[in-house]
């Protein structure tokens, strides 16, 4: 029986964009809780009290709270295996999860928002030196996955989406948001192409967010 699920996420949070994504693509109902990064909502005590790390998302389910995209996303694959996120055989889930890390560890984190606020209010760098730090570690992340991405298609990992496209499309859709050039990443484009034209990543779109401005 489906235990009913809540996410508190942002409309424009890629790490809760991707936890959208892997729930679509199981077809999982859950109740949209929207807590306001610009307002400040996840700093406030009645977040606090669900979430030790402040961030967004957090998934709700069966009376636990859980932290960390990608963990939730492990979690959901594990609890609703079908459609797989992971492939089945080891060599391939480390490939997947290798291509997942490149964004969500090695490419989102500098870019985060408390990152580029530390920057604008502690350090005083200019607005454009904080959209120059964005754009350059961005743009060194999509590389990265560029290059890891040979021989791949039309998904990341094969002919269906897996964690790592998961992850591919939010970084792509704030690079687009951020005018970050893509010119040099055929195949990072390419998938980000077929993803979005799966219903369950256009499910996902952050336009369609009740919170979305
Ligand atoms: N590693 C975490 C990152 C979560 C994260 O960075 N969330 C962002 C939104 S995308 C957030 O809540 N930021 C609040 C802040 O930076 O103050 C995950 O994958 O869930």
């Amino acid at each position: 029986m489906l235990v009913a699920m809540k996410l508190y996420n942002y409309f424009r949070s890629s790490a809760s964009y991707r936890v959208r994504i892997a729930l679509a693509l199981k077809q999982l109902p859950y109740a949209y809780m929207p807590v306001h990064l610009l307002k400040g909502e996840h700093k406030r005590a009645e977040f606090g009290a669900l979430s030790a790390d402040g961030f967004v998302p957090l998934l709700e389910h069966d009376g636990a709270h859980l932290s960390q995209s990608m963990a939730i996303i492990e979690y959901l694959d594990e609890l609703y295996p079908t459609p797989p996120l992971l492939p089945a055989d080891a060599l391939g889930r480390a490939r997947v999860r290798a291509l997942a890390q490149t964004v969500a560890c090695d490419t989102h984190p500098l870019n985060n928002l408390r990152v580029l606020k530390y920057l604008v209010r502690e350090l005083k760098t200019s607005e454009e030196a904080k959209n120059t730090w964005y754009r350059h570690w961005c743009s060194e992340g999509l590389q990265a996955l560029e290059r890891q991405l040979q021989g791949s298609g039309p998904f990341c990992y094969g002919a269906s989406p897996t964690l790592a496209d998961c992850c591919l499309v939010p970084q792509v859709s704030n690079a687009q948001r951020f005018e970050v050039s893509l010119e040099a990443m055929p195949r990072v484009r390419a998938i980000y192409e077929t993803c979005m034209a799966h219903p369950a990543f256009q499910a996902a779109d952050p336009a369609r967010c009740p919170d979305a401005e």
